[in-house]
């Protein structure tokens, strides 16, 4: 085995591994995660099989009409494709095995060249199905660009972005059988231009893959004539040597790389899956623990009980977030990390010492009854669980550590960065609309 081959061997190897741990991190995920992950999971499955049993995706990909299908055809030797003059006729992306290619990957038996019709890309009101026929583009090994005239804007800009994915493309100009051959070489150069740094000049391949009918007179012994229409044989060889070339120098290389660009996109969209879902479920516990604390503080006529009771419910806050970012930490854990972080912020910045003093205030004034006193002691109580929950939030996010930053500094900047009044204000919100108050009646 030669140096590069054993590199590809290798690359190979890594892409498969990279596939497989890519699945391994969506395993780790809760299964609110996975659940939200199912089709990227049934994607790298999808990926998965197509390495290791060596299946090399090829893509024709163009405008309509440019004649698709009937390459598709004219590749494999059968109408397997429908071709019609109609534009947007193929509405899906399918494929086909193309068997009489007789190309095999080194390195894998059974490895099959698989030909994939997309629909055009500038169908009129097909907007979803272009979009279909880039996705599985992004997804090819290799693409075979199909125009048929000189290149327009939709096409340059497409091709702009497949190039910039890194895909072999090969440009196709099809329909040669409608050019003379100094229109055709005029053509040529014309497009070569054009597609400068996008495909390479050697990627470039004129076909007629179904050439137009052309009329044929025959000639009888009896010296009558007639006339008949024949179309001429499809013209395809000089593209079907290319797309050889190409997976004979780098086919094996062609579909690790494909893979492992896949695999490593996929990491990507988990990464942030995560990130955004557990935003998600922690600000609802924060808020929801937030107000829960308030209102139990504002209910509890005893000053102990609200301290007590204030503290298992941050622990339990927390107990949630660590469930949350995967850690799962105990109550006295919780507890502890609690503790320290009001301890990092100081009670007079999280207004326990309103909640202590309030409470001892209370005692004297429940009988009253008075909302003017019990709701802004539960949202100060709220606020100070409301900013525990980020600064452990925070924590977890940093897999169970301060990062950096000492945890007085990350409550600080918590603090400078939450708008203080408008959190009160909402939890002030909460025990009024669960003390059955609405705003008016609680102002009397
Ligand atoms: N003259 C000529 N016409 C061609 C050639 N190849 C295809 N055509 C014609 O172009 C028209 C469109 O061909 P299709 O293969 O259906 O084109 P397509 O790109 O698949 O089109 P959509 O599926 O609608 O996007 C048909 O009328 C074909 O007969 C060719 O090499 N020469
Ligand atoms: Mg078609």
């Amino acid at each position: 085995m030669s140096q590069l081959e054993s590199e590809t061997t290798n690359q190979f190897h890594q892409a498969i591994g990279a596939i497989r741990s890519t699945l391994e991190r969506v395993r780790g995920c809760t299964a609110e995660e996975r659940q939200q992950l199912q089709t990227d999971v049934q994607q790298l499955n999808a990926m998965y099989d197509k390495i290791t049993q060596g299946r090399v995706e090829i893509v024709i990909f163009g405008e309509i009409s440019t004649g698709k299908s009937a390459l598709i055809n004219a590749l494999i030797g059968r109408d397997v494709a429908s071709v019609d003059v109609q534009g947007g006729w193929t509405k899906e992306v399918w494929g086909t095995t193309w068997e009489g290619a007789g190309h095999r990957i080194h390195g894998i038996e059974n490895s099959e060249l698989v030909l994939v019709d997309t629909p055009g890309i500038n169908e009129v009101g097909g907007v979803g199905r272009a979009e279909l026929a880039e996705v599985t583009a992004r997804k090819a090994d290799l693409i075979l660009f199909v125009v048929d005239s000189d290149i327009n804007e939709v096409e340059y800009s497409s091709l702009v972005q497949l190039a910039a994915v890194n895909k072999p493309i090969i440009l196709v100009l099809n329909k040669k059988d409608l050019y003379s051959p100094s229109e055709l070489d005029l053509l040529r150069r014309q497009l070569q231009e054009r597609v400068a740094g996008l495909v390479p000049t050697e990627q470039f391949v004129a076909v007629a893959a179904h050439p137009r009918q052309v009329e044929y007179v025959i000639e009888r012994p009896d010296g009558s004539s007639q006339s008949e229409w024949r179309r001429p044989p499809a013209d395809v060889i000089e593209l079907k040597t290319r797309i050889l070339e190409v997976l004979e120098r780098e086919g094996l290389g062609l579909i690790a790389l494909n893979a492992a660009m896949y695999a490593a996109d996929k990491s990507d969209r988990i990464a942030t899956v995560r990130v955004q879902m557990r935003k998600k479920n922690a600000d609802r516990v924060i808020w929801g623990m937030a107000a829960t604390k308030a209102l139990v503080v504002a209910l509890t006529p005893v000053p102990v009980i609200d301290v007590v009771s204030g503290l298992a419910i941050d622990a339990t806050t927390i107990v949630t977030l660590s469930r949350i970012y995967g850690l799962n930490f105990s109550m006295a854990q919780s507890r502890e990390l609690a503790k320290g972080i009001a301890k990092a912020a100081g009670v007079f910045a999280l207004g326990e010492l309103t909640n202590w003093g309030a409470s001892l205030f209370k005692g004297l004034t429940a009988t009253l009854g008075t909302a003017l006193t019990i709701i802004p002691q539960g949202a100060a109580a709220g606020f100070s669980s409301y900013i525990i929950g980020r600064a452990a939030q925070h924590y977890f996010e940093h897999g169970g550590s301060w990062g950096p930053q000492s945890p007085k500094q990350v409550v600080k900047d918590i603090l400078a960065t939450t708008d203080r009044d408008s959190v009160m204000n909402h939890l002030k919100d909460e025990i009024r609309s669960k003390l059955n108050w609405n705003r008016h009646a609680g102002k009397k």
